[in-house]
């Protein structure tokens, strides 16, 4: 049966706000958890992915989650450890002991942040690409998306790996052209990873139909997702503020951006 009740970590975040908004309409009752309030959402679970009590607490009885909770930037190691690691841990913990079986993973594509991002004629980036993460951040990603092949190897939960692009309402860079996800269609993503039958662990980039696409959005299409929206509309305001993206800047050389060269971790 189609997941029903589903668990949404991290839904005081910027996404978290956009998928709360958004999902019900797909039929879900969301429990909502964060480390901070959620606005507006008394009932939301105020716990950090750091209690395992608290964290065992909020998937009992839900049919799904999609885990958006961590931090979503760059940061020191021993903070992303803390968050992203041994939090994701924590919770596929608590949902191989409750018996959840169907996760969503926000992981992100600084999981392959080094790669070489196409130009001209180059084909798109397959999402079996090898993992160059760009930040330790982009390398919790690729932790996550082990943790979650593991967990369906061994216990049979299973995940959809979701390497998001930028999901915002708009796209604000030229970069964001090619890697955009609009909220929609990422509602309508992350509705195909709850829904599509024997996912086992399956890896998909997460981006709107854009013209300037950069990944190839195969695996995710055969879950069932069917993106509506292209960045194309807002190209030609963006080009003109800002230009096109030059192939000799190193922060504009591979699928991260600006990760790649900013912000400087070391020393730390
Ligand atoms: P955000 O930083 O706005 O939200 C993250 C939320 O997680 C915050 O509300 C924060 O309080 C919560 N959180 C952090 N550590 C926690 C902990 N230990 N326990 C409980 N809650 C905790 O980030 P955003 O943009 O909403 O992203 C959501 C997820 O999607 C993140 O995992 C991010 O890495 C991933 N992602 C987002 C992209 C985007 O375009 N927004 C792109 C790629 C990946
Ligand atoms: C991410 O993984 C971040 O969480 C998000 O804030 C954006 O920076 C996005 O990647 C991006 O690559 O634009």
């Amino acid at each position: 049966p189609a997941p029903r009740t589903v668990l949404l970590t991290g839904a005081a975040g910027g996404l978290g706000t956009l998928m709360r908004e958004l999902l019900p309409q797909y039929g879900y009752t969301l429990r909502l958890f964060d480390m901070r309030p959620v606005d507006g959402e008394p009932d939301a679970v105020v716990g950090d992915l750091a209690d395992r009590d608290a964290v065992r607490e909020a998937v009992r009885g839900v049919d799904a989650v999609v885990h958006l909770a961590g931090i979503s930037l760059e940061a020191s190691f021993d903070k992303i450890l803390k968050a992203n690691i041994e939090g994701t841990y924590n919770l596929y913990e608590a949902a191989r002991e409750e018996g959840v079986r169907r996760m969503v993973f926000a992981s992100s594509n600084h999981a392959v942040g080094y790669t070489p991002r196409p130009q001209g004629d180059d084909p798109l980036i397959p999402v079996d690409t090898p993992r160059r993460p760009d930040t330790f951040y982009g390398l919790s990603k690729c932790f996550g998306e082990d943790l979650a092949q593991l967990y369906w190897d061994k216990h049979g939960v299973e995940t959809v790996s979701v390497r998001i692009g930028s999901c915002f309402p708009e796209p604000t860079s030229v970069r964001m052209l090619s890697v955009w996800m609009s909220p929609a269609d990422g509602a309508r993503l992350f509705h195909a990873a709850l829904t599509a039958e024997g996912v086992g662990h399956t890896v998909v980039y997460g981006s709107s139909a854009n013209t300037r696409l950069w990944w190839d959005l195969r695996s995710a299409r055969a879950l069932g997702y069917e993106p509506r929206d292209d960045s194309e509309v807002f190209a030609e305001k963006l080009i003109a503020e800002q230009g096109e993206l030059s192939s000799s800047d190193p922060s504009h050389a591979h699928l991260g951006g600006h990760f790649v060269t900013n912000p400087p971790i070391w020393p730390h």
